[in-house]
């Protein structure tokens, strides 16, 4: 999608042009090589179509201009200036988002984080980490593995990801279960709002009941309030014994029941429970060539990961639990990892799912939060209603490839993922408002942790009633009255 492919969303005129002006004040403020410039002069230093592009390269913005402030104080005269003049901007981490909110939609600003990258600080008693926006998630956990501990939250594109993006997208991830959301556990944050305010709420505090808790607004907002350059968080010590069980089932009740039993049976050990349906596992069979874990084919698979600190006393625990769910037939097959390369074969099974739906063409996307009994019936009724409408097959008359799911089972939380070899209008009628609605209908949610970007904004009332919606747009207009920050998205 380029914005073209919005027709209903227009460039608003109020946002000014980029001119020769303003690019030279810009680059005054990061100098020459911060600045990626496109069309207004010819010196790009690097190829800017990374950053107008989103990592699904389903969203195209065009613009012609990416910043990379390498401090709060560079940032603050890039805002306060944007903000005088009518500027458009997006804050943009690690680009990895799902919902197309870290590209342009039009000619936006980009101001990548990239360059703020320091570990500040990190206190081995209280286990709290402070940083700047910029690092790498998995540069920030292997820092921490390095002082034993850890980050408190994991996915997939760890590699890529960016602290500051995600705590802006509220990301959750794979280990949730055990160490909850960044609601929980960011104790502070350094912003700079769109008039070039730095906010200075870099708290280290565990408690602190002394006001609203104005921190919370920032996670989770999607770059649209001001722009984060540093958290501070709490992190767990890192658990000596860490051990992945991968299950095949006969069905969705066996993975609810498989699920009981692991809370009850693992209790304080259990540090995920991952849902993945046997077309996901052979999608990834399919296009990785690997051989699959277990011999036989299910049509539900989860993993179970357990972190402790005593090997004998976990290996115990987890072998009690697989022979209890062997014997009960809860879990037809299994297979267990103890050493690092084998667990993390296994968690590829998991991690690399989003890759692979890809292959084909394009994915329609639905990150969703169902009650627990009812999480996959939506896989199948949206895969029935496809069927039904002759959407779905082998070969290049259908446009759709296959209806999946896969999710934090943990959490509650589902990911409906559509490949297909096009993007098709009549696939996109029968899938909206059918889902929203379906989701609506059960009290869900239609963002549990991507966030809303551009893709859920339209649908942000399916989730959220008006009185809700009413404060997030004072909230929006309070912070943001110009509305430089991210426009087009999120409300
Ligand atoms: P970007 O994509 O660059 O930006 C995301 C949003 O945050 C944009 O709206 C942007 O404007 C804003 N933003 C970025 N940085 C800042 C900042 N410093 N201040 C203010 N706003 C900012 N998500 C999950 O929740 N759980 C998962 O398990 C998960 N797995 C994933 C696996 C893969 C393979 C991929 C590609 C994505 C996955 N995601 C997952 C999506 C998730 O949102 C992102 O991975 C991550 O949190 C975004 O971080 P980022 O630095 O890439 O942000
Ligand atoms: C995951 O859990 C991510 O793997 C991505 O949240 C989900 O690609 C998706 O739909
Ligand atoms: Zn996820």
């Amino acid at each position: 999608f380029t914005s073209e492919s919005y027709p209903e969303i227009k460039r608003d005129p109020k946002f000014a042009k980029l001119t020769e002006e303003h690019v030279n004040y810009f680059k005054g403020v990061v100098g020459s090589e911060s600045a990626i410039i496109d069309g207004v002069t010819k010196d790009a230093s690097e190829d800017i179509e990374s950053f107008n592009s989103d990592w699904m390269r389903k969203f195209r913005g065009h613009t012609q201009l990416v910043l990379k402030p390498s401090n709060k104080e560079e940032l603050s005269k890039i805002l306060k200036y944007c903000n005088d003049n009518m500027l458009a901007v997006v804050p943009q981490g690690g680009n990895s988002g799902l919902v197309g909110g870290s590209v342009p939609v039009f000619d936006e600003i980009v101001i990548n984080l990239q360059k703020m990258n320091k570990i500040r600080s990190f206190d081995p008693v209280s286990g709290i980490l402070v940083a700047d926006a910029g690092v790498i998630l998995e540069n920030a956990d292997n820092y921490l593995a390095e002082r034993n501990h850890i980050f408190p939250l994991d996915l997939g594109a760890k590699g890529s990801c960016q602290i500051g993006g995600n705590v802006a997208t509220n990301a959750g991830g794979l280990r949730l279960l055990r160490y909850g959301s960044l609601h929980g556990n960011v104790l502070g944050i350094e912003a700079v709002l769109p008039d070039g305010t730095i906010v200075n709420d870099l708290c280290t505090l565990r408690k602190n009941n002394t006001g609203y808790d104005l921190k919370q607004l920032f996670i989770g907002a999607e770059g649209t309030i001001g722009i984060i350059t540093a958290v501070s968080i709490q992190c767990a010590a890192r658990s000596q014994a860490v051990n992945v069980a991968y299950f095949g089932l006969e069905s969705f009740e066996k993975v609810q029941e498989a699920y009981r039993t692991a809370k009850g049976q693992l209790a304080e050990i259990l540090s995920a429970f991952e849902l993945m349906d046997g077309r996901t596992q052979k999608l990834v069979h399919k296009v990785t060539g690997k051989k699959m874990p277990l011999e036989g084919e299910y049509p539900f698979y989860c993993l179970v990961e357990t972190s402790g600190s005593n090997t004998d006393h976990d290996a115990e625990k987890l072998q009690g639990f697989l022979e209890h769910v062997m014997e009960t037939e809860i879990v037809l097959d299994g297979t267990l990892a103890d050493n690092q390369t084998q667990i993390q074969e296994l968690w590829s099974w998991r991690e690399g799912i989003t890759e692979v739906l890809g292959h084909e063409g394009g994915v329609y996307k639905y990150d969703l939060s169902i009650p627990i009994s009812e999480l996959y019936d939506i896989v199948n009724d949206t895969r029935d209603r496809l069927t039904e409408a002759g959407l779905v097959g082998d070969g290049p008359d259908y446009p759709v490839v296959d209806v999946v799911g896969y999710g934090h089972m943990g959490d509650a939380n589902l990911h409906l993922n559509i490949p297909t070899r096009r993007f098709d209008k009549a696939v996109e009628k029968k899938l909206e408002p059918f889902v929203y609605e379906w989701v609506q209908k059960r009290n869900g949610s239609i963002s549990a942790e991507h966030g809303l970007g551009v893709t859920k904004k339209p649908y942000v009332s399916y989730s959220k009633n008006e009185t809700m919606i009413r404060l997030m747009k004072q909230i929006k207009d309070l912070y943001d009255p110009k509305g430089i920050m991210n426009p087009y998205k999120y409300i």
